[in-house]
């Protein structure tokens, strides 16, 4: 049974950036209810109302992974690691995006699998074997058909975008060599509550992972964890790795039952526990509020850096407008010009004039806070200070 226990009001598409400011309406459907809930058996938490991925993930995705070097810096050390643990030989990545990965790798020893054509063009162009698709049994046949088994899969923060787990799950065991590896990585649940990052809901991300929650999905498609990482990334990720339960050449590292005991420990297999973090979230709403309009009232000037997926959620939900964040910057080239999903608030291409007179930076990237302090030491040291919302909204 899956109980609700977080509702984030009526929310845009996370990454239409639009050209123009226009008010989205919910009887066009520009607009959907964004509820959140946990499932009391198989311990997933997942949105209620899934938009169909064709509408989500197009030939227009501003997201790119390259944007960030936190990113590229953390894709690079593990093309490291699976080149010294695993040494494949051919490797398939779900949700290649821009190439982040992929590009520590041999041309001829990877599959890249993105269905936004944007993105696909770019892995295509550097030479990568590319299928512009989304991740079903239909393609997970037509690349077995091609190159019979691969055996190292990968997929970070994408599984977690993808409606149908159970097919997902089944196409990658269709796939994957009997000795055969799965790594997956995505924001672990267990630190969104703790940093109370509620912004990690999206309509992109219909679920957020577990521990827990993983075990259980694979058991049913014949794959076990067999070792966890903790990362920074992302606000704290989790890096599963999987391999066939009959495989038993691995050894399960005891990375896997501290990690369960410790969400056991912290109340995740109990609903309670999650009422108590949608009850935190609307006090942080407040508390953003009254932060914001304290510094608007000394007419001081505000701007958001990181034009993030995550702060459209948190600027809907907490209905804040131009009159509180003038604009927002951020790198990303397709972002330029455009507007926050649903706001009239200007998104403008990073330069570092751009804070200028600026007294407070609300982080949209806050997951990438240490990299942005490292760039705008000067801000800082003219006195200029941030503003996150986690894990409580306060002044930096
Ligand atoms: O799961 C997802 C994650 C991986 O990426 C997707 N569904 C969508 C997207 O979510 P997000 O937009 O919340 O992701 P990021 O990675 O937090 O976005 C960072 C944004 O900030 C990018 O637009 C780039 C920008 N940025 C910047 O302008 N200057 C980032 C850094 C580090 C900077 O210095
Ligand atoms: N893996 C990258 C990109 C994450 S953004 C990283 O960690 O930085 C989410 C990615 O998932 C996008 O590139 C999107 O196109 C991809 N995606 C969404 N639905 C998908 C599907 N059904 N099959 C494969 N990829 C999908």
């Amino acid at each position: 049974m899956i109980k609700k226990f977080l509702d984030l009001g009526y929310q845009p598409l996370a990454n239409k950036y639009l050209k123009s400011y226009k008010k989205l309406s919910i009887k066009k459907k520009e607009l959907y209810r964004l509820t959140v809930g946990f499932d009391t058996k198989t311990k997933l938490v997942s949105l209620f109302n899934k938009i169909p991925d064709k509408i989500m993930f197009d030939g227009n995705y501003p997201y790119k992974s390259s944007m960030s070097k936190t990113m590229t810096d953390s894709f690079r050390k593990l093309s490291v690691k699976i080149k010294n643990r695993f040494n494949p030989k051919l490797f398939l990545e779900i949700g290649s995006n821009d190439g982040a990965l992929i590009k520590n790798f041999n041309k001829n020893q990877v599959i890249c699998v993105e269905p936004c054509s944007n993105l696909a063009k770019i892995t295509k162009r550097k030479g990568y074997f590319t299928y512009n698709d989304y991740w079903d049994l239909n393609l997970s046949n037509k690349i077995k058909s091609k190159f019979n088994s691969v055996d190292v899969i990968y997929s970070a923060n994408t599984l977690t975008h993808i409606n149908d787990l159970n097919q997902v799950f089944k196409s990658i065991s269709n796939l994957l060599t009997q000795d055969g590896i799965l790594i997956i990585e995505d924001p672990s649940f267990l630190e969104c509550i703790k940093k109370l990052s509620y912004d990690q809901f999206y309509n992109e991300h219909i679920y957020i992972f577990s521990a827990l929650s993983v075990k259980k999905l694979i058991n049913e498609f014949g794959l076990e964890l067999f070792d966890i990482e903790k990362l920074d990334t992302h606000g704290g990720s989790l890096r599963y790795y999987i391999k066939r339960t009959n495989n038993n050449k691995i050894k399960i590292e005891n990375t896997v039952s501290k990690q369960i005991l410790t969400e056991l420990k912290f109340g995740l297999d109990n609903f309670s526990t999650y009422l108590k973090f949608g009850n935190s979230v609307k006090k942080s709403k407040n508390d953003l509020l009254k932060l914001l309009k304290t510094i608007k009232k000394k007419n001081q000037k505000i701007i958001g850096y990181g034009a993030t997926a995550k702060a459209s959620t948190v600027l809907n939900y907490c209905n804040i407008e131009n009159d509180m964040i003038d604009y927002f910057v951020d790198t990303t080239p397709d972002k330029k010009n455009r507007y926050m999903p649903g706001k009239n608030i200007k998104i403008k291409k990073y330069e570092k004039k751009l804070l200028n007179n600026v007294d407070y930076v609300y982080l949209g990237a806050w997951n990438f806070s240490k990299e942005i302090f490292k760039k705008e030491k000067k801000f800082i040291k003219k006195g200029g200070k941030f503003i996150t919302h986690v894990p409580s909204p306060r002044i930096i």
